[in-house]
């Protein structure tokens, strides 16, 4: 049993869509605890903090256009072996292709739009942690 933390993003197009109260809840219907919580706004370059990884990819630039293009729910979530309960709820990467029951499977069709981020990783989760909530 390990208590694990988890930065959860809830891209724009959740918001844009109303789907923040569907999402949100299937992650406090499995059990997890919500640590913190707060829309905003993103710049380009807290996108290329939080996808340093990506942001030579191809396909970066239309994701960083829409992360930036408008409202986000971020959160940090906590529970046991959170990063990995988080990352199945949330499906394949690519909503097309993500198992029905999962959020991207019920609700995306989009390999960009796909609703959701969580963290891959314990290293993950604390970087990105400190992006989005210093101090936490
Ligand atoms: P993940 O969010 O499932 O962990 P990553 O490979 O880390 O997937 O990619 C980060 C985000 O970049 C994805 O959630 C998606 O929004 C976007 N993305 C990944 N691959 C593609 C692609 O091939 N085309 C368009 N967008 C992509």
């Amino acid at each position: 049993m390990t208590d694990q933390r988890t930065l959860v993003l809830l891209k724009p197009d959740t918001v844009r869509r109303g789907l923040v109260g569907e999402v949100l809840g299937r992650f406090e219907a499995k059990g997890l605890s919500i640590v913190a919580m707060q829309q905003r706004t993103i710049d380009g370059e807290l996108a290329d903090q939080h996808y340093a990884e990506h942001v030579e990819r191809d396909f970066y630039p239309p994701l960083r256009t829409f992360v930036t293009s408008g409202p986000l729910v971020a959160l940090v979530l906590a529970g046991e072996e959170a990063i990995e309960v988080v990352r199945a709820l949330n499906g394949a990467t690519d909503g097309r292709k993500a198992a029905p029951g999962t959020i991207r499977g019920d609700l995306s069709v989009s390999n960009r739009e796909n609703l959701v981020h969580g963290s891959d990783s314990p290293e993950s989760a604390e970087r990105e942690i400190g992006i989005w909530f210093p101090g936490l």
